[in-house]
């Protein structure tokens, strides 16, 4: 299986990277994590991109907060799928990395998942990882339908929770 590469722009992103490993490491999607910025180190940013889909990654997660140009720095060093995570910063709420991941110009795209949403971007690229994969389809397939079943015995519950 090809890997997923994930690269945070700083280790103040790690709480959001680690709601990405949780759902990969569930599904056993194999990645890698580098924290390489757009900004602060944009050669070894460049490099790890531009060379990603010979070192065996079939999709790149990028998060970044503030003003977040590392998911659209990775999307034009690649022709690998690119998924943005904004990430929120001390201001703005993530608005301002949000904007700045989603609103790629044309020709360049990044599918940008919501604000701090690790977890949306592990599936969606382990989705994109299952179209050549049927294992990790059927196991994309069981989550979907365990996650299900959880909603479900809250709904079981609901009642007596407000019954509290
Ligand atoms: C971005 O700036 C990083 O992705 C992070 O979200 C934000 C702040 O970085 P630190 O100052 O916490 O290193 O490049």
């Amino acid at each position: 299986m090809k890997k997923v590469g994930i690269v945070m722009g700083s280790d103040s992103d790690l709480p959001v990277i680690r709601k990405a490993t949780a759902i990969l490491d569930g599904l056993q999607v194999p990645y890698e994590a580098h924290v390489y910025s757009a900004h602060r180190t944009p050669e070894q940013a460049r490099e790890f991109f531009l060379h990603a889909r010979e070192n065996g990654f079939g999709v790149i997660i990028a998060a970044a907060g503030m003003a977040a140009h590392l998911a659209g720095a990775a999307a034009a060093a690649t022709t690998l799928p690119v998924i943005g995570i904004p990430c929120t910063g001390p201001v703005f709420d993530g608005m301002d990395a949000l904007l700045s991941t989603v609103q790629m110009p044309s020709g360049i795209p990044v599918a940008s998942v919501g604000v701090n949403n690790g977890g949306n971007a592990a599936l969606l690229a382990a989705e994109i990882l299952a179209v050549e994969d049927e294992v990790l389809a059927v196991r994309l397939a069981e989550k979907r339908a365990a996650d299900a079943r959880s909603v479900l015995e809250k709904d079981a519950g609901i009642m007596g929770r407000l019954a509290d």
